[in-house]
């Protein structure tokens, strides 16, 4: 199948930057399926719409949130955890669509994390302006399991820190199609995103946000 975007033969070429132990970015990987996880998205938005949440320390994160799959993550006053129900409506979160699941566990085997079977996948939506503090992702059962994240629509500055807050923070853009695998020892690194830059001259301006899809193995 030829995607929406390149024919085969202009398609770029997929390449790995290693960022880290256990850290790779996959430039490119997804790249053919962008309009595919797009309608996704889309689907999904129409059964558990974005929704901007409360930390437990009562502030507002400014970058909107769903998700996909048998769990999703949740953060209100009373904390952060993943749940099978979306508080929003009531319902259980929409399915994982298939194209979803392929991706994540085709990036996480070619990362050398092969048998990656996620229950859970976050989408993170950035708007203009919003961004992600430098934090760690410590809500999940087994840290044995990576972590694959999806960057899609508007290009995004990625901040890769170390095991502690105070470490130094290494950048990285991440643009469409790019996917990153984080496990082992960069598993419970400090990372964040940087305020979203509006660019008229991006490729992608016209989809106005970026999407980021983060498949975890939650329970
Ligand atoms: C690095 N999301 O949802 S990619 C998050 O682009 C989150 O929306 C960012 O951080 C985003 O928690 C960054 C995901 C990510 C997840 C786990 C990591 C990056 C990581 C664990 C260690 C180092
Ligand atoms: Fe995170």
């Amino acid at each position: 199948m030829t995607g929406d975007l390149f024919d085969d033969a202009c398609a770029p070429t997929p390449w790995v930057q290693v960022i880290g132990d256990d850290a790779v970015i996959l430039r490119h990987f997804a790249i053919e399926w962008v309009g595919e996880l797009l309608e996704g998205i889309a689907n999904i938005e129409a059964l558990s719409p974005f929704r901007r949440q409360q930390t437990p320390g009562g502030f507002w994160m400014s970058v909107s949130m769903s998700n996909c799959g048998s769990f999703g993550w949740i953060s209100d006053r009373k904390g952060y955890r993943y749940a099978a129900v979306d508080p929003v409506t009531g319902n259980l979160w929409p399915a994982m669509p298939a194209l979803f699941y392929q991706v994540a566990a085709a990036a996480a085997e070619q990362a050398g994390f092969k048998g990656f079977m996620p229950d859970a996948c976050l989408i993170n939506r950035y708007e203009i302006g919003t961004k992600m503090s430098l934090h760690q992702d410590k809500d999940e059962q087994d840290m044995s399991q990576p972590i694959v994240s999806v960057s899609l629509g508007l290009p995004a500055v990625f901040m890769f820190g170390g095991e502690r807050r105070q470490d130094p923070v290494q950048r990285f853009p991440l643009l469409q199609g790019d996917v990153v695998v984080w496990g082992g020892r960069s598993r419970l690194n400090f990372h964040g995103v940087m305020p979203l830059k509006a660019d008229l001259n991006e490729p992608n301006a016209q989809v106005g946000v970026r999407y980021n899809l983060t498949f975890r193995k939650a329970c």
